[in-house]
C-alpha cells in the first residue's frame, strides 16, 4: 500500500464500513479546571474511553466555534492541542484528526502525529490550502456560510442544498488546484453552521446529492436539530442524535462525528447488519 493510500485509509475504513469519529474539545470551557496538567490528564482519560467505546478516529479541537466564543490565537490553539496529540498519537489503535482552520496548527498537529485535517472553514484562511497540500494528509472540507465570523447569518437563496453543493464543489476544485489529491478530500455540509432547522432537515434529506461529490462526514451530535423539533433539552438528545446519525448513513455518510461513541457504534452495527453485505459485517 502506498503512503498516500495508507493516509486516505485513515479517513475511510478500508473495509468500506462507516467510521465513527469521537470528539475531544480541548477548550477551557470543556475542561473547566483550567490547570494544564489536569486538563491534559482528563483529555487523555476521555480519549481512552472513546477508543474503548469503538471510535475509529479522534477529532481534537482547540477552538470553540460556538457563536460568541472568544477568538483564540494560533499559538494558543497549539498550546491546547499539541500536548494532547503528542501524548496520544501512536499509543492507541486509532487515527487522530485536528479540527482547525489555522496553517500553523495544521503543521504542528501533523508533526505531532495527526493524520487528518478537519477544517470547518474549508481551507479558506490565508495559507491553509498550501499548508494542507504540503502536509500531504487527507482533509475534510466543511460548508459554513459565515466567512471569518463563523455561524454568522447568511442571505438565504431558498436552495440550501444547491448552495452547499456548489460551495463544496468549488472548494474541492480549489484544493485540487493547490495540489491536494482528489481521493484525499472528503466533504461535510456543516449541519448547524448558519442554517435554520428546515435547512438542516433539507440537507439531511438530500444528503445523497452531497455524497455524489465526495465521501461525506457529518457532525450532527447534540446540535439544536437533535432537540428543537421535539423540545428536548441539551442533556436529552442522545437517542435523537443516534437516529439522525443513522439517517445520515442511510443518505451515504461514511464518517459520523459524535460525542456518544458507544451508543452510535451499537446503532451503526445494527444498521450495517441490515444494509451491508453479510461478509463485511463481523
Ligand atoms: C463540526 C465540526 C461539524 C466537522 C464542529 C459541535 C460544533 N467539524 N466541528 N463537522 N462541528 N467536520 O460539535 O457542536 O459538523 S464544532
Amino acid at each position: 500500500m502506498s503512503e498516500a493510500s495508507k493516509a486516505a485509509a485513515c479517513w475511510l475504513r478500508p473495509d468500506g464500513r462507516v467510521a465513527i469519529m469521537g470528539i475531544l474539545n480541548v477548550t477551557p470551557d470543556s475542561f473547566s479546571d483550567g490547570g494544564l496538567f489536569l486538563s491534559r490528564d482528563q483529555a487523555l482519560k476521555h480519549v481512552e474511553a472513546l477508543v474503548a467505546a469503538g471510535a475509529d478516529i479522534i477529532d481534537i479541537g482547540g477552538e470553540s466555534t460556538r457563536p460568541g466564543a472568544t477568538p483564540v490565537s494560533p499559538e494558543e490553539e497549539c498550546e491546547r492541542v499539541i500536548p494532547v496529540l503528542e501524548a496520544l498519537c501512536g499509543r492507541l489503535p486509532v487515527s487522530f484528526s485536528v479540527d482547525t482552520s489555522e496553517p500553523l496548527v495544521m503543521t504542528e498537529a501533523v508533526a505531532a502525529g495527526a493524520s487528518l485535517i478537519n477544517d470547518v472553514r474549508a481551507l479558506t484562511r490565508p495559507g491553509a490550502l498550501a499548508a494542507a497540500a504540503k502536509l500531504g494528509v487527507p482533509v475534510c472540507l466543511m460548508h459554513e456560510p459565515g466567512g471569518s465570523s463563523i455561524m454568522g447569518t447568511r442571505g438565504s437563496s431558498g436552495d440550501i442544498v444547491g448552495e452547499v453543493k456548489s460551495y463544496l464543489a468549488q472548494r474541492i476544485e480549489a484544493a485540487c488546484l493547490a495540489g491536494i489529491p482528489r481521493d484525499r478530500i472528503i466533504v461535510d455540509p456543516g449541519f448547524g453552521f448558519g442554517k435554520d432547522l428546515a435547512e438542516n432537515r433539507s440537507l439531511l434529506f438530500d444528503l445523497p446529492e452531497i455524497a455524489a461529490l465526495a465521501p461525506v462526514l457529518v457532525g450532527i451530535s447534540r446540535k439544536r436539530m437533535t432537540g428543537e423539533p421535539w423540545g428536548l433539552p441539551a442533556g436529552g438528545r442522545l437517542q435523537t442524535s443516534v437516529a439522525l446519525a443513522l439517517a445520515a448513513i442511510q443518505g451515504g455518510a461514511k464518517v459520523v462525528r459524535v460525542h456518544d461513541v458507544r451508543e452510535t457504534r451499537e446503532a451503526v452495527r445494527a444498521w450495517e447488519w441490515v444494509f451491508e453485505p453479510k461478509e463485511r459485517v463481523a
